[in-house]
């Protein structure tokens, strides 16, 4: 069934302000993750290599604040919008948490990996992963000691990027939720989408470093402008 504002294909990106509300940091606000780390040490292969001790301990304790968080009103507005939407959807999330999956949705792609798997550096196996990796537990599958979180790290290429530029060539809005457009390529998919001729939305806390690419752009807490925006679209 058409709606009324004949829009059949959506692009969602969100990033860390979507997780904000529910007690995950984001990344440059004051608080924000990488102060206390500067992120060559944690989020590189480099930073691997050098101090894997310091790159562990960082991510059991995302882990760990993953597990101790629930969903917000905005992953639950997605969630009714991924179920009812009988359109091509996909939730592109540079998040590594799981509360988009954890709010009922179904058409979720983390492009820069997820925080509860592991993944073998020997074997190449991905393995759910809700424990600590600096005590250094052997692979499920070849035994080895070479288990490393299963995340994007700078300068290393993010996952499912032609799933992702199908998706968005394919569609008629594109929807981007809680990021400060910092980081490249999720940074450029706007831009991409309105060479694709899609309508462009933006929904953040401050005008974001790409906002000038949006048709429109939503300032507020995304507990407040997803939940609405998600009743517009299924009116
Ligand atoms: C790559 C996993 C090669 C780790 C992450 C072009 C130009 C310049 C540089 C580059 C370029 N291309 C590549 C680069 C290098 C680099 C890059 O972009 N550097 C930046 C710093 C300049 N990119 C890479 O290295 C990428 N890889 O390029 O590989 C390649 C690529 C393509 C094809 C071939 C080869 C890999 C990048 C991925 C790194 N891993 N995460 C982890 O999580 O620990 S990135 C990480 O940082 C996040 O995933 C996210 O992507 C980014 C953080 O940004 P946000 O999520 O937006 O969070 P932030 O805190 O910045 O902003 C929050 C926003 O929310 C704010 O606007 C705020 O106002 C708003 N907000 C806050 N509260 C709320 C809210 N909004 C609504 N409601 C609220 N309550």
């Amino acid at each position: 069934m058409r709606r009324m504002h004949g829009i059949r294909n959506i692009v969602i990106l969100t990033g860390a302000g979507i997780s904000a509300e529910s007690g995950l940091c984001t990344f440059r606000a004051d608080d924000g993750l990488w102060e206390d780390h500067r992120v060559e040490d944690v989020a590189s292969p480099a930073g691997f290599r050098r101090d894997p001790g310091l790159v562990q301990r960082f991510y059991d304790e995302r882990r760990k604040n993953i597990m101790a968080a629930e969903p917000n009103a905005a992953h639950l507005a997605l969630a009714k919008l991924d179920e009812a939407w009988d359109g091509e959807l996909l939730i592109v999330t540079q998040n590594i948490d799981d509360l988009n999956e954890r709010a009922g949705a179904k058409r979720v792609l983390h492009m820069h990996g997820e925080g509860l798997s592991a993944w073998c550096l020997a074997c190449g196996a991905r393995h759910p992963w809700t424990g600590t990796l600096l005590d250094g537990p052997p692979c499920p599958v070849c035994g080895e000691v070479a288990l490393r979180p299963d995340i994007v790290w700078f300068g290393e290429m993010p996952y499912e990027m032609d799933r992702i530029f199908n998706a968005i060539t394919r569609a008629d809005l594109f929807v981007s939720i809680g990021t400060s457009g910092a980081v490249y390529p999720a940074a450029g998919f706007v831009q991409q989408a309105k060479s694709a001729r899609a309508r462009t939305l933006e929904l953040n806390l401050e005008r974001s470093q790409g906002s000038a690419w949006f048709d429109e752009t939503r300032l507020g807490p995304a507990s407040e402008l997803v939940p609405e925006w998600v009743e517009e679209m299924l009116r």
